[in-house]
């Protein structure tokens, strides 16, 4: 049997892409321990400049395999902690990823499908594509960090109807709820990718690890905590290598050239 998830590394990008379109890239154990490890593998790899989230088929995934639930819950065989042991180690390696992270959405996400892409920095989603908070429809309450992620795209009381009344979410209503970055023509959506994905990987990829940890932190902390943080941020990154070169370019009239340090 092939690999569920692949990973593959160019120019800087890791593009990690769930690969079992024939169960809408659905997460069973192989699944979710393949796409956890790739996501530490990418964040330690600092010839890795910016991470790239999609699926393989017509979904970008299907959440929880629910077929593999069941089998497992009538063969009798220990249930795992999958929600501590899998997904919330991948939300935690997306939203700490010292790098951006994009989400190329390029069929339905739903479930935990939906909620990694949440987790990512950027969603550029398919026309023909959408997100479903599926979980009340089997009677669970959600996971993956939805909870935490939705409500800060979309605001509290949408967050509340969508997790409380499931339905898929058509990616121009994604578009005008803030939940996509950016929508696209299927047949586009991996050159835009791409470009994107080339674009931040040629970025100063320190300033941006220090901006996801800034947003991270003033999201839960109060206004002089915060301030006291963009201060420690500011240090580090106005002592990189990137900034020093970026300011003498700059007043040279030149375009700058980033290392990612
Ligand atoms: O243990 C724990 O803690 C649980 C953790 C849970 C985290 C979660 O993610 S819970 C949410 C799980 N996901 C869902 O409830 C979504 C279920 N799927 C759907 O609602 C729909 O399939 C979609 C909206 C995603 C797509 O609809 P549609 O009409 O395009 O496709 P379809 O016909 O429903 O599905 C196509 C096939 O994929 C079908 O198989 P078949 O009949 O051709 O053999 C369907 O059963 C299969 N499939 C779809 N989703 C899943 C799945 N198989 C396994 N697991 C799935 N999640």
């Amino acid at each position: 049997p092939h690999a569920p998830v692949s990973y593959e590394v160019a120019d800087g990008v890791a593009t990690i892409a769930l690969a079992r379109p024939e169960s809408l890239n659905a997460f069973d154990d192989a699944t979710k321990v393949a796409f956890r490890d790739h996501l530490h593998d990418a964040a330690a790899d600092d010839t890795v400049r910016c991470v790239v989230l999609t699926g393989s088929g017509r979904a970008f995934s299907a959440g929880q395999d629910l077929k593999e639930l069941v089998a497992k819950r009538d063969s009798g065989a220990p249930l795992s902690n999958t929600v501590e042991e899998h997904y919330n180690p991948m939300v935690l390696a997306i939203t700490t990823m010292p790098k951006p992270v994009i989400a190329a959405v390029n069929g339905i996400a739903a479930g935990a499908g939906a909620s990694l892409a949440f987790a990512a920095d950027f969603r550029i989603v398919a026309e023909s594509a959408g997100f479903n908070l599926a979980f009340a429809g089997i009677a669970l309450s959600a996971d993956t960090g939805a909870s935490w992620t939705l409500q800060r795209l979309v605001g509290f009381p949408k967050a509340t109807e969508l997790l409380l009344l499931p339905r898929t979410i058509r990616a121009d209503e994604a578009l005008q709820l803030g939940i996509a970055t950016q929508v696209v023509p299927d047949d586009e959506l991996a050159d835009v990718v791409r470009e994107l994905a080339t674009r931040l990987a040629a970025g100063p990829t320190l300033a941006y690890a220090s901006l996801k940890r800034a947003l991270a932190y003033s999201a839960t902390h109060s206004l002089p905590e915060a301030l006291t943080n963009e201060g420690r941020l500011m240090a580090l990154t106005g002592a990189s290598e990137d900034h020093r070169a970026a300011v003498n370019a700059f007043l040279a009239k030149e375009k700058p050239t980033f290392v990612g340090r």
